[in-house]
């Protein structure tokens, strides 16, 4: 199969990592081939504004309008709004961009007139001239919330900015019974678009985003788990880890925490029954008894030429599996 002949691959995303790959395939990818079905437990209200940040990280990096330092964000946007805030006494803890703006008072003033998620994400890449689908993974608000030692329960944004992913993840004892720090508050349910584009996928890339923070909340929502379980297609995952270190973000130090090993190998068994391959750094070694493929490569994404490589990679590696 050449690249040109696949009609729908989808990519499971978080933020910044996931939205650089997404942003590879959708490089090579004819027009409109890729789905990328996005992480919503991240989103929050703050200040009254719905703020979904991996879907825009997603939209802005795809639409080629993003922050290339932070990775979030808008290119060349001010912060005046927060100043002003500041200026009242708030602590302003979240970055939001005086041009990041605009897309949330659309959005929350959209999701006010009962336009879907969904819908009001089409819309704001449609404008941004995004050719790739981009899904939220509902349509219904799921936040992650997360326990530590130090603060207790925390909202997923508290936890990864206002606290900078400081704060360690503790399970919740109850009665001697240690229950997962990573929750969800409520049920997801995966809309009729992300099920339809699972189902007509050609191939499935989970992007090198956080297992626990960022694919977790979406492989949760229903019913994706299942979908991907009992695929015909190939699904493969990049790992997040580049020998033992996470390439941005709290991914080596939560694993610490949760008492799992930190290395590509433990990423491969975490995903183990739902992938068929994995995508690991050169230097990273997986298991060679796993029944796992395993394809070594340079999987830093530095600049938007390393986005097409590892995208080019891993869709000729998996190519290669169906001819
Ligand atoms: N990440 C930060 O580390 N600090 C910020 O102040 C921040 C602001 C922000 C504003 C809008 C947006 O869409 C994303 C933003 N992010 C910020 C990124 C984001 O919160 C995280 O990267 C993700 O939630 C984790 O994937």
């Amino acid at each position: 199969m050449a690249l040109d002949t696949y009609k729908s691959v989808v990519a499971l995303a978080g933020g910044v990592g996931g939205a650089k790959l997404a942003d590879g395939l959708a490089r090579l990818l004819p027009p409109g081939a890729l789905t990328v079905i996005v992480n919503t437990g991240d989103d929050f209200r703050h200040y009254g504004l719905a703020i979904s940040p991996d879907l825009d990280t997603v939209m802005y990096t795809l639409g080629g309008v993003a922050n290339i330092v932070n990775g979030w964000g808008l290119e060349g946007d001010s912060q005046q709004m927060l100043g002003m805030m500041r200026q009242y006494g708030d602590d302003a803890w979240f970055g939001l961009g005086d041009k990041d703006l605009a897309t949330h008072l659309l959005r929350t003033q959209w999701l006010e007139e009962d336009i879907t998620l969904t819908e009001v994400t089409q819309r704001l890449s449609k404008a941004l001239g995004i050719q790739s689908r981009i899904l939220p993974m509902s349509d219904n608000s799921i936040p992650t919330v997360i326990n530590t030692a130090e603060y207790g329960e925390l909202t997923f944004q508290e936890y990864f900015v206002r606290y900078r992913w400081q704060p360690t993840v503790a399970p919740i004892v109850i009665r001697g019974e240690s229950t997962s720090p990573i929750m969800y508050d409520g049920e997801a349910i995966m809309t009729d678009e992300g099920v339809s584009a699972l189902q007509n996928a050609d191939l499935i890339v989970f992007c090198p985003s956080n297992p626990m923070l960022s694919i977790d909340p979406i492989l949760n929502a229903e019913p994706c788990r299942d979908l991907i379980e009992n695929r015909s297609v190939p699904c493969v995952a990049v790992s997040p880890l580049i020998g033992g270190q996470a390439v941005k973000g709290p991914a080596a130090k939560l694993m610490k925490e949760l008492g799992m090993e930190v290395s590509s190998n433990s990423i491969a068994h975490y995903y183990e029954g739902l992938i068929d391959g994995i995508v690991v750094d050169r230097a990273d070694q997986v298991d060679a008894d796993r029944a796992l493929k395993v394809l070594p490569a340079d999987i830093l994404m530095r600049n938007v030429e390393d986005r097409a490589r590892l995208a080019g990679e891993i869709l000729e590696w998996m190519t290669s599996w169906t001819r």
